[in-house]
């Protein structure tokens, strides 16, 4: 069924339904498992987002994949969630008519506005299960701010999307594995070009339940959030709110 993807990878396991894929990657048996290995599902019933909160992914309208990783450059596996969405705003790009792929940091791709993909990165060890939901048809359970690739006019099937995701990954994680200060330079270049962030005023909500708003003005060398209120708050996980400029 998914002759494309199947070559993109060395090794594809697909399924019908499961309750979250990146959940199963965690569960196998990886020491058996190639880099590179992708777990992939028509429908989860478990979607997993950040911090408890769920993805929904039903029958046929979305693609579900998670990928089993190494990385050589350890210090640098935190940057791994942003070439995954530089990897969707580039294949949401290539293949829908419509729209203007943006990534809104950390871990989402956003078309007019509306989430059309989110990002799970989970370091197990020195591996790394790298989780993407991308939605293919709108969905009943999804939420308004959803959006999907059949709105923005992109009628390709599972295989040619998947297929074109994976090949847009993996062209950025060769380069990250040969070189990764080159790989993560470009990378922050293709973020600066093409974020939803940088340059709105925002609120990031930090995990202990603080809040800071200001100016989002650029990511450094780490990948963290820069914003400006006060002072230059160097921010590292968060929740982000766009406010209008
Ligand atoms: C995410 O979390 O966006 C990470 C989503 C990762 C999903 C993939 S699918 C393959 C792999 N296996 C898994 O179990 N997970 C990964 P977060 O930033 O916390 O956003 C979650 C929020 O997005 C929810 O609370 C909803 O508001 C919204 N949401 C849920 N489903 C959505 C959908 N299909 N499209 C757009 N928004 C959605």
């Amino acid at each position: 069924m998914l002759t494309k993807s199947t070559q993109a990878v060395p090794e594809l396991q697909y399924f019908e339904s499961v309750d979250s894929t990146n959940l199963m990657l965690e569960r196998a048996d990886r020491a058996l498992l190639p880099e590179f290995t992708a777990f992939v599902a028509g429908s989860q019933s478990a979607g997993q987002g950040r911090l408890g909160r769920s993805w929904i992914s039903e029958p046929g309208s979305s693609i579900s994949l998670s990928l089993l990783l190494r990385p050589k450059d350890l210090q640098r596996k935190g940057w791994l969630t942003l070439m995954m969405a530089a990897a969707v705003r580039a294949t949401v790009e290539e293949l829908a008519s419509e729209g203007n792929p943006l990534i809104k940091w950390p871990n989402d791709v956003l078309v007019q506005e509306r989430k059309i993909s989110g990002i799970l990165a989970k370091a197990i060890g020195d591996e790394v299960v790298l989780g993407v939901g991308l939605n293919l048809k709108s969905q009943n359970s999804a939420p308004e701010t959803a959006i999907a690739l059949e709105e923005l006019g992109c009628n390709e099937s599972f295989d040619d999307v998947l297929f074109e995701l994976l090949t847009q990954f993996r062209a950025r994680y060769a380069k990250f594995q040969s070189d990764s200060n080159w790989a993560i330079s470009n990378l922050a270049s293709e973020f600066r070009d093409s974020s939803a962030t940088l340059g709105s005023r925002v609120i990031a909500m930090l995990p202990g339940g603080s809040k800071i708003e200001g100016l989002a003005l650029d990511i450094d060398s780490d990948g963290n959030l820069l914003v400006e209120s006060d002072s230059i708050h160097t921010i590292s996980a968060a929740d982000i709110i766009h406010l209008r400029n």
